[in-house]
């Protein structure tokens, strides 16, 4: 079943593959989020992976399973053909991921996008396409989980683009558990997380701070 778009779903948004779980299990690790109450898994398995396609296929068809076990929308990182092929709920870009017009019309009706902005022109173009369910910026600190990440932005980059989006805005980038009031406190309507959740064990706490700072008061 396809999942379709609502801004909940932003507030404690799980990004990972194989990169980032160490000699971890990443089916145990993503159960264990889900568990926790993740609201949305990103399948963002690139850089440091050693999966070839036919194993990040398979494993993303059983992270996709786990995902409609839990009823949390399973969205695929960048690769359009691995989205469709995985029937994903969505996809998320980036900037210099495929052209966003062209994802855009290839999966037009089978899953939301999600497009990756971390500068006010960005932003300002992605005001002008129809079918951008929402946005990512950052990173908002600095992040050791993506090499060739976009200068950092801070929480008055991220505020800015907040008032600046038609969009709802997740956050992402470095984000810690200190931070998530103050994330919250931009307008963004949550955050996207790699290793506050990929490296923790007990992942109840920490999804429960992310789900109490953008609870509707
Ligand atoms: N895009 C911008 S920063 C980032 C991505 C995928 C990495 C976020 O990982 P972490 O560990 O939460 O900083
Ligand atoms: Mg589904």
């Amino acid at each position: 079943m396809t999942r379709k778009f609502s801004p909940e779903q932003l507030r404690a948004y799980f990004v990972c593959g194989s990169q980032d779980v160490g000699s971890r299990d990443i089916l145990t690790v993503v159960d264990s989020a889900l568990q926790a109450g993740i609201t949305a898994f990103q399948f963002r398995d690139k850089g440091r992976s050693q999966l070839s396609d036919s194993a990040r296929l398979q494993l993303g068809c059983k992270l996709h399973q786990l995902c409609e076990a839990y009823q949390v929308p399973f969205i695929v990182d960048d690769n359009v053909d691995l989205a469709l092929a995985l029937k994903a709920d969505g996809i998320h870009v980036g900037q210099h991921d495929q052209k966003i017009q062209q994802v855009l019309s290839r999966v037009q009706g089978k899953m939301f996008v999600g497009l990756s902005c971390s500068t006010l022109p960005e932003v300002e173009a992605a005001n002008q396409l129809s079918g951008v369910a929402y946005l990512g910026s950052g990173p908002v600190f600095p992040t050791s989980s993506k090499a060739d990440a976009d200068p950092v932005i801070g929480l008055n980059g991220l505020t800015r683009i907040v008032a600046l989006s038609k969009v709802p805005v997740v956050a992402i980038g470095g984000i810690t558990a200190e931070q998530l009031p103050a994330i919250a406190a931009t307008g963004a309507r949550g955050a996207a997380v790699i290793s506050l959740l990929a490296q923790r064990d007990n992942m109840g706490a920490t999804v429960q701070e992310m789900l109490a700072v953008t609870a509707r008061k």
